[in-house]
């Protein structure tokens, strides 16, 4: 068969940590490899999310590939939570170091993916009109790169500027002066209005949630901090594969020690600051009243910091236990609430009647704003892959199949679309731990399965369907033993609407996911089916 189409081993859509990852390792193994990306650059989510005070809450330290000891010894991170710029750079640097760029195709969004099966290939199709084939497929798409903006009466109306926290204008956003309204409080939202609060000369948040929030205490990394983590990076890189992310994990439940021993415990990681926050014992994200202790402890200090007392009430957390939405981390969040021209709508007593064209109406008063930053979130985890017409066999659509929510044999492949891998999607780990440990591991999975299928001279891999059914039961059943479930959070789909309610991520330790995988590897890919050319399936 004659295709108008380029063709190549292997197809990877997206150019952020997880694609640039993938293309480096299948290079190495003499395959022929093209990444397609939208963006005119690298970066993924760090390339769009350009946003004032976009920082990550991973350390950077640890926020970094792990595959290159030089680049890993050679790169200095300049503050203990690397900025957009900076992580976009590092990124950027990487992509040169390694040569990559040659195979990158960007400005390039794949608007289809269909499986040929007599010829056993994916052909992908682009919004130009392009094509491309190859008998691999990976979906390097990102968890949080679909962004959703709010369905809000009216908002079609306002005549003032409206951004996106992610799709930001490149050449930034100058706020002087303006009356700025942002709707959202998510991390994207808590990071960015103690900045825009900077800019503005009157800043109203419209909040409709609560968000817990704990202080980052970002600080320059010196260079003896930063060498003697990388003198024992291989020991923090193995520990990571296990944990994820090195927080000080307790042994003790909330419970085993007085309430005096408690309190001290979480002043002591409120002080040192960041997410390890949240580990202070071992049972607070699966014992209610446990997690009551570490939630009060933090509406406590709201209390504390915010001084106009009703205000502080509207800004506490009450409605979900504390970590069960994604935690968020922050520089001056709380006390930015304190300042004169900034002022918090609570949507939950007050919501938006509509947007009109010089501002936005609630409970029949007419707030003024020239312009509107949305940190609204995004269509999470399967976003992206369904925003992609992607047919299998018998043209199957995986929008028909995921209709009631992902379906997927340990996140990575999904039935009925052979040699179609996932990286981080719904069903591992991926966003519950740091993406960039579940992103290796992922691309070390993928390109081992790839390597032994030449061997083995296989053609086609996909899940079948008892054991993606089995997995399915096995993600929700992890789930169900923590609290993640009592929230509306964008991890059950519940910020998008009529999106079905599944919890998405596996909720197990990455060590014991890993394991998982590997046992799977190591029974010739137990629970998969192989084919070889021209075999039925
Ligand atoms: O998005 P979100 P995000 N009317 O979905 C509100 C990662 N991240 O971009 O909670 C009014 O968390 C919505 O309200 P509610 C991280 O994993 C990491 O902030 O649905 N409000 C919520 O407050 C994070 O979790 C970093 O009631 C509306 C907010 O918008 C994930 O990305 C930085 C609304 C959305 O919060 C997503 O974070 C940034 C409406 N119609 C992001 N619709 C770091 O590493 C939505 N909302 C630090």
């Amino acid at each position: 068969m004659r295709l108008a189409a380029e063709r190549f081993d292997v197809l990877v859509i997206g150019a952020g940590f997880a694609g640039l990852h993938a293309l480096h390792t299948l290079r190495g193994m003499g395959r022929k490899v093209a990444v397609l990306d939208a963006a005119a650059d690298v970066g993924g989510v760090w390339y769009w999310n350009r946003y004032p005070g976009a920082r990550c809450d991973v350390e950077s330290l640890q926020y970094s590939y792990s595959f290159d000891e030089q680049l890993e010894q050679e790169w200095q991170w300049s503050e203990r939570y690397a900025a957009q710029p900076e992580i976009l750079r590092y990124i950027q640097h990487v992509a040169d170091r390694f040569d990559l760029r040659r195979d990158l195709r960007l400005n390039t969004r794949v608007a289809s993916a269909v499986f040929n099966e007599a010829g056993e290939f994916w052909l992908l199709s682009t919004e130009d009109g392009r094509q491309f084939a190859a008998p691999h497929c990976i979906m390097a798409t990102g968890a949080l790169s679909v962004p959703r903006l709010p369905d809000i009466p009216g908002i079609g109306d306002f005549k003032g500027a409206i951004h996106h926290t992610g799709q930001w204008p490149h050449e930034g956003v100058d706020f002087s002066g303006q009356r700025v309204g942002v709707i959202g409080t998510g991390s994207s939202g808590i990071q960015a209005i103690p900045q825009l609060a900077k800019q503005a000369a009157a800043l109203t948040v419209f909040q409709r949630t609560a968000n817990f929030s704990i202080p980052a205490w970002n600080r320059q990394l010196g260079d003896e901090e930063q060498q003697a983590f990388k003198a024992v990076y291989r020991e923090h890189r193995a520990r990571a594969r296990e944990v994820g992310t090195l927080y000080e994990f307790s042994d003790k439940g909330a419970f085993d020690v007085s309430q005096a021993e408690r309190e001290r415990e979480f002043e002591r990681r409120w002080n040192k600051g960041g997410v390890n926050f949240v580990h202070s014992f071992n049972d607070l994200s699966t014992n209610k009243a446990a997690n009551d202790t570490i939630a009060e402890f933090v509406r406590a200090r709201i209390r504390r910091t915010v001084k106009d007392p009703a205000v502080a009430e509207s800004l506490c957390p009450t409605d979900h236990p504390l970590g069960t939405k994604r935690i968020c981390v922050d520089t001056g969040y709380f006390e930015t609430y304190n300042l004169p021209h900034v002022r918090l709508v609570d949507l939950k007593k007050t919501p938006i009647d509509r947007f009109e064209s010089h501002g936005v109406k609630v409970a029949g008063e007419e707030i003024a704003l020239d312009a509107l930053v949305c940190a609204t979130g995004y269509d999470a985890l399967t976003g992206a892959v369904m925003a992609i017409d992607i047919r299998g066999r018998g043209g199957l659509s995986l929008r028909d199949k995921w209709a009631q929510g992902p379906r997927t044999l340990l996140g990575l492949m999904t039935a009925g679309f052979p040699n179609l891998f996932i990286i981080t999607g719904a069903g591992s780990p991926s966003v519950l731990v740091n993406m960039i440990v579940g992103i290796e591991h992922h691309v070390q999975w993928i390109t081992d399965c790839l390597d032994y299928l030449q061997q083995k001279s296989i053609s086609t891999i996909e899940a079948s369907v008892p054991a993606e059914d089995r997995w399915v039961e096995h993600v929700n059943a992890a789930a169900n033993r923590t609290l993640l479930p009592l929230a509306n959070s964008w991890f059950l789909g519940a910020n998008i609407p009529g999106k079905p309610r599944v919890f998405m991520p596996y909720a197990a330790k990455i060590g014991i996911y890993r394991r998982e995988c590997q046992a799977v590897a190591d029974k010739g890919y137990e629970g998969f089916i192989l084919s070889t050319a021209g075999a039925p399936a």
